[in-house]
C-alpha cells in the first residue's frame, strides 16, 4: 500500500460539484481509501487568462494501485465527467494530478512525479498542508518551506 496525494480542478460546468463528485468516485474505487480531504479553494487561473476561476482541493489516499495504474484511474474519472483534452493549461471540467505517490521521483514520458508544477503553485500547496502539514515532497522539500516563499494572497478558502 501506498500513500499518495491527488490533486483535483475544475474550472467548468459548476466546478465544486465536479470536485466533490470526483472525489466520490475515487472513494467507491476498491484499490483507494480517501484517508483525508480538504476544504475547496477558488483562485485566478494560472496559464491563459480569460477562463473562469478555478476551484481545487487535495485529497489524501491510500492505494494498493502502482503509479501507472493510478494514472489510468485518474484519466477514467476525468472522462466520466467529460473532460476533452484540448489546449495546455485551459479550461477544464476535471483535472486530477497525481502530485505525490509515496516516496517515488517518476520522470516517464506519461507521468512526472512530485508533479512538476507542485512547488510553485499556491492552489496546490495550501490544501496540501491544509491535511498534511508535515508532508513532504520527494526531491523538492518541506510544505512548510515552500509556502513560505510563495505568495497565496489569490487564493480564497471556501467554507461549504
Ligand atoms: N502527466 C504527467 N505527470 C502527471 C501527474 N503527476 N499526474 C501526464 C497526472 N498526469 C500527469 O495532462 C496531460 C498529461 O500529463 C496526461 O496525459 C498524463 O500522461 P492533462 O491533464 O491532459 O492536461 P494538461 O493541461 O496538458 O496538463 P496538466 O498537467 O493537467 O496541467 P496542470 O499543470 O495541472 O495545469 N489555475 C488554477 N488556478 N488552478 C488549476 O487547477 N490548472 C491548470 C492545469 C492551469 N491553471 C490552473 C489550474
Ligand atoms: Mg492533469
Amino acid at each position: 500500500m501506498t500513500i499518495a496525494y491527488i490533486g483535483l480542478g475544475s474550472n467548468m460546468q459548476s466546478p465544486k460539484q465536479q470536485i466533490k463528485s470526483a472525489i466520490k468516485s475515487i472513494s467507491e474505487i476498491p484499490e483507494i481509501q480517501v484517508l483525508k480531504v480538504s476544504s475547496l479553494y477558488k483562485s485566478k487561473p494560472v496559464g491563459p487568462q480569460g477562463q473562469n476561476d478555478y476551484i481545487n482541493a487535495v485529497i489524501k489516499i491510500e492505494t494498493e494501485f502502482m503509479p501507472l495504474e493510478l494514472l489510468d484511474c485518474m484519466q477514467d474519472i476525468e472522462n466520466q465527467h467529460g473532460r476533452i483534452r484540448k489546449e495546455h493549461w485551459g479550461p477544464r471540467i476535471l483535472d486530477l494530478d497525481i502530485l505525490i505517490f509515496g516516496k517515488k521521483i517518476i520522470q516517464d514520458k506519461k507521468l512526472t512525479i512530485p508533479h512538476p508544477e507542485i512547488e510553485k503553485r499556491p492552489f496546490v500547496l495550501v490544501p496540501l498542508a491544509e491535511i498534511d502539514s508535515n508532508c513532504s515532497i520527494p526531491g523538492i522539500g518541506l510544505i512548510s518551506d515552500l509556502l513560505a516563499v510563495n505568495n497565496q494572497k489569490d487564493l480564497e478558502l471556501l467554507y461549504e
